[in-house]
């Protein structure tokens, strides 16, 4: 059978496991990638350069000669307006061909999704084996039978639902991640991606986490993991095949289990020793680990904050860690020289002036590396909803445009000064790990509302290259290294297609 892949973006680890699992199965698999860059949700747009590096007719051109069987997309809700776009589009090329959805965004809102009438089918939770079952389904032809976390619609347009099965318990019956269709349009060398472990122990009210571990309606374990020879065989092939240079590790909590963890550090500072990132939780956090992780080659770590006040933190967000906690795991990171990314979250329901007062007096004395604040983004199913509609933000219009992706907020969107108090303290928390240290407790929001856009905007600028480049950011490096690649990528296929126009 013929596969097409459709990437929105970023390198995509669900279709690079699925992609594994289809050519192990011997189908003939494509990536189709759709850039968008200058409009990617991560950086700013600029819709000049973004319709310049588009690459939608040598996409259409593309799927128009190769004819796929099935058309596979995996989608967030920060992509699902983008991802409707396109199968609507390629539905019209390929009208035989079928559709899938699945991803985060097609487990919260299935019933949303199928409503769309050029999409066939939709997977809900884990894909790997829903994946294998609609392929033999569409080979078979006409059978009714449910395939397993799966809705389709028959021939009849009644939907039919498949059981929600457990999850995958042995993560090594799953093949390695199939990184060769990224070839082309990610910078492996540069920039490596990958996960170890499936779920999270915690449960905050924001995450998708906390549904997605209640779908299946079969028990079993969600929090699994690889183990330390499965992980280590992959890496193994990527630093030959690939000469990658350093590994993000995308598991939400890196560090849950320390007897897991201490095999598999050993194994990959005696076999891998490639600086690395990875996520933590400071209730899981000590200076034992981070010997370890530094030892290993861990160079940066990452983790959720997310509001200062303790109470706040625990009513609202469902975390239990301690002002404390956070503030042990800063020195031990600083005492052990491993760049400290914290996350947090603006304009949280119910966020105050003297919340983030609270935030920038505390940061000014205990100093992460760089801080991440992020816009809040309701997402269908979580809990936080909540508390967004308890508090006005929320209603049925808004809750309606959430469930088809229309109400999600980008990464730097509203970023840059209006009168707002939530963008004055985001420009005074992003800037603010870059201020020589007597100047810090000087920004504060009177003296940021006073500072014009036009000032702001550069100092703003040189805040995130400046830690980037000094922090040497994994981040600033994708971003970097898959911008030109995929520039150089595009110019090609635009100028030269009769090369490149196969290879997508
Ligand atoms: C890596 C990652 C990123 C990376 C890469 C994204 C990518 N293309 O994968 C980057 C850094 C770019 C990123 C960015 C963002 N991310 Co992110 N990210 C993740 C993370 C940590 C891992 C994703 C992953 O690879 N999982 C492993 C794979 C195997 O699991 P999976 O995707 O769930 O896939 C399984 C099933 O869902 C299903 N499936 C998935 N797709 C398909 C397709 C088919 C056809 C089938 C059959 C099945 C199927 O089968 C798979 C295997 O079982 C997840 C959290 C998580 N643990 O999943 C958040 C997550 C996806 N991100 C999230 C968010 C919010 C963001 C940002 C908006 C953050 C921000 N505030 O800026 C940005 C948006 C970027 C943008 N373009 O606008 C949310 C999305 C919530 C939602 N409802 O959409 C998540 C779930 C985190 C969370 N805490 O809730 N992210
Ligand atoms: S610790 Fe992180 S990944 Fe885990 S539930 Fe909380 S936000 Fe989600």
């Amino acid at each position: 059978m013929k596969i097409a892949f459709i990437s929105i973006a970023y390198e995509s680890l669900a279709i690079s496991i699925l992609s594994a699992i289809a050519k192990k199965e011997g189908h003939d698999v494509r990536l189709i990638h759709i850039p968008t860059i200058f409009k990617d949700g991560l950086t700013r747009e600029f819709k000049k350069l973004a319709k310049l590096f588009s690459n939608d007719k040598q996409i259409f051109e593309q799927l128009k000669v190769y004819q796929p069987d099935l058309i596979a997309f995996s989608v967030a809700t920060f992509d699902y307006q983008r991802a409707l776009h396109y199968a609507k589009k390629f539905k019209m090329i390929c009208p035989k061909t079928k559709i899938v959805f699945g991803g985060i965004h097609v487990s919260c809102v299935p019933e949303v999704v199928i409503a769309n009438n050029f999409i066939d089918y939709i997977v809900i939770g884990e894909g790997e084996i829903a994946f294998s079952s609609i392929i033999k389904h569409i080979e078979k032809g006409d059978s009714s039978e449910p395939i397993v976390n799966t809705w389709y619609k028959s021939k009849n347009n009644t939907i039919i639902k498949g059981k929600q099965i457990g999850f995958i318990q042995d993560l090594d019956s799953l093949p390695h991640f199939d990184k060769e269709i990224w070839k082309e349009v990610s910078p492996l060398k540069s920039y490596y991606m990958t996960m170890t472990s499936r779920g999270c122990p915690f449960n905050c009210s924001y995450c998708f986490n906390h549904f997605f571990r209640n779908i299946p309606d079969e028990k079993s374990n969600y929090v699994r993991r690889r183990s330390v020879k499965h992980v280590m065989e992959e890496l193994t092939i990527a630093k030959e095949k690939y000469n990658i240079s350093m590994i993000e590790f995308w598991d939400d909590i890196f560090i849950f289990d320390k007897v897991w963890l201490k095999e598999f550090l050993d194994a990959y500072k005696k076999e891998i020793s490639l600086p690395f990132k990875c996520y933590i939780h400071v209730n899981l956090f000590n200076e034992d680990i981070a010997i370890q992780l530094k030892n290993a080659g861990c160079r940066w770590v990452d983790f959720g904050i997310q509001h200062i006040n303790e109470e706040y933190r625990k009513k609202y967000l469902k975390r239990n860690e301690t002002n404390a906690n956070i503030i042990n795991a800063l020195k031990i990171l600083k005492k052990h020289k491993i760049v400290s990314f914290a996350d947090y979250i603006m304009d949280l329901p119910g966020n105050t002036v003297e919340h983030y007062e609270e935030a920038r007096l505390f940061f000014i004395e205990n100093m992460p590396d760089i801080i991440e604040p992020y816009w809040m983004s309701y997402h269908p199913q979580t809990e936080i909803i909540e508390k967004g509609v308890e508090h006005d933000i929320l209603n049925d219009e808004k809750m309606n445009l959430i469930k088809v992706g229309l109400c999600h907020r980008g990464y730097f969107e509203s970023s840059m000064p209006t009168q707002d108090f939530h963008n004055q303290y985001y420009f005074i928390l992003k800037v603010l790990p870059a201020v020589p240290v007597f100047l810090r407790k000087k920004l504060t929001y009177n003296v940021s509302k006073k500072i014009t856009y036009f000032i702001k905007l550069p100092i703003f600028i040189y805040s995130i290259l400046y830690l980037g480049f000094i922090h040497k950011s994994p981040r600033i490096k994708l971003f970097f290294a898959l911008y030109s690649k995929l520039m150089i990528w595009i110019l090609k296929l635009k100028f030269i297609p009769h090369k490149y126009v196969g290879k997508i």
